[in-house]
């Protein structure tokens, strides 16, 4: 079955990107500019000097919130001697910003299918040499000649899913199954102040156009400003926009439902088994998310060595499989599969099923136009 619904993802991803512009990368140095989010040094910290491997070196990790097995830092320590710092953004234009306003010291970064294709064309990704990964087998093949990187050119997959509503089973006889619980004044008027929506313009845009019958990535203005119409509309019943700790405000109560990402939600209903997610009928984003090395990382053989066995690390069967039991999002991980927990597998919400997957979309580089979003974006924020 999951055969079946992964060549319907291999022909949605082949509708997904465009083009962009210029810029540059950064100075020296390491210095982990938390964006937002804490640096944790999850890596187990200092080295066990005892029985641990002698010190391999330190590697920076650039990421998404929650988006690995914490103890998958200390089992690599164990394994390489490698430590492994991470740091974390809030969205792929959070990544992009920091990088351009000089962050550096980064060896590898996890953006999205249409972030890689901007950062390859801004050189900021150094190539990926596969023959250096000995579990390249690992991945199925649907993710391995992805539009925004033709042949894994870049980057390798990490996992994917979807933006849909996450909500609390307790307010409701039947689930929220549609985009208009958030969007409709009317309907977000009884939760008002209890929903929160990603602090990602992308994000939020392309939730907003899809329930207007729009494309999620659509270069039109005045689509785009009725979309920026709709989330002003209903911002004053929004407790915030956020991306790092939305969960966390539904499990204590605070916020009753959320635009947010399908692991992100599953992965707390493990701890309230009330939080629930639902890919409303309307449709929603779908997304790739990519293990891509640095160009700085790129040129030097040193960190160039740690990378690959980070890679080859997350990419190994039994890693992935027990990252994936972590995370609650879909692995493109095959020989994972077995590993992975059967409520995982068989979660329609995660691994969507063929009718699903056709109302899935991904936002897709929209170039120049990026300014537009940025602009009606900080029309929104900047609203009362
Ligand atoms: C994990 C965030 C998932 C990334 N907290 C969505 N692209």
């Amino acid at each position: 079955m999951k055969k079946i619904l992964l060549s319907m993802f291999m022909i949605l991803i082949m509708i997904g990107v465009a083009a962009c512009g210029p810029s540059d990368t950064a100075d020296v140095g390491g210095e982990t500019d938390t964006s937002g989010g804490e640096e944790a040094d999850t890596s187990g910290g200092e080295a066990d000097t005892s029985d641990a491997k002698e010190d391999g070196g330190t590697l920076y990790f650039y990421t998404w919130s929650e988006y690995i097995d914490p103890d998958i830092y200390a089992q690599f320590k164990e394994e390489t001697g490698i430590t492994v710092v991470e740091d974390i953004f809030g969205s792929n234009e959070d990544l992009l910003a920091k990088l351009q306003g000089g962050a550096t010291g980064y060896d590898v970064y996890v953006p999205s299918d249409y972030m890689v294709e901007i950062m390859i064309e801004l050189d900021m990704l150094a190539e990926l040499d596969q023959s250096r990964l000995e579990t390249i087998g690992n991945l199925d093949p649907t993710f391995t000649n992805p539009p925004f990187d033709p042949n894994m050119g870049h980057c390798l997959p990490y996992f994917w899913g979807t933006t849909g509503i996450g909500y609390n089973l307790e307010d409701w006889d039947e689930p929220p199954d549609s985009w208009a619980y958030i969007f409709d004044p009317e309907l977000a008027s009884n939760f008002s102040g209890q929903i929160t929506m990603l602090d990602d313009m992308r994000e939020v845009f392309g939730s907003a156009l899809i329930y207007l019958g729009y494309s999620a990535g659509t270069t039109d203005e005045a689509e785009l400003a009725e979309a920026r119409d709709l989330v002003l509309g209903i911002k004053e019943h929004l407790y915030s926009f956020e991306s790092d700790t939305y969960e966390d405000l539904m499990l204590t109560g605070e916020t009753r439902m959320s635009q947010g990402w399908s692991g992100d939600i599953f992965a707390a209903a493990v701890e309230d088994e009330n939080l629930w997610y639902i890919i409303p009928k309307e449709g929603a984003v779908m997304w790739v998310d990519n293990l891509c090395i640095s160009a700085d990382a790129g040129a030097d053989p040193e960190r160039l060595d740690r990378v690959y066995q980070w890679l080859d690390y997350l990419n190994r069967a039994d890693i992935a499989a027990q990252n994936t039991n972590w995370v609650w999002y879909a692995s493109p991980n095959a020989a994972a599969e077995d590993g992975i927990l059967e409520e995982i597998l068989t979660e329609p919400a995660i691994y969507p099923d063929a009718e699903t997957m056709e109302r899935l979309e991904f936002l897709g580089n929209v170039g120049d136009f990026t300014e537009t979003y940025s602009r009606m974006w900080t029309e929104i924020k900047a609203a009362d």
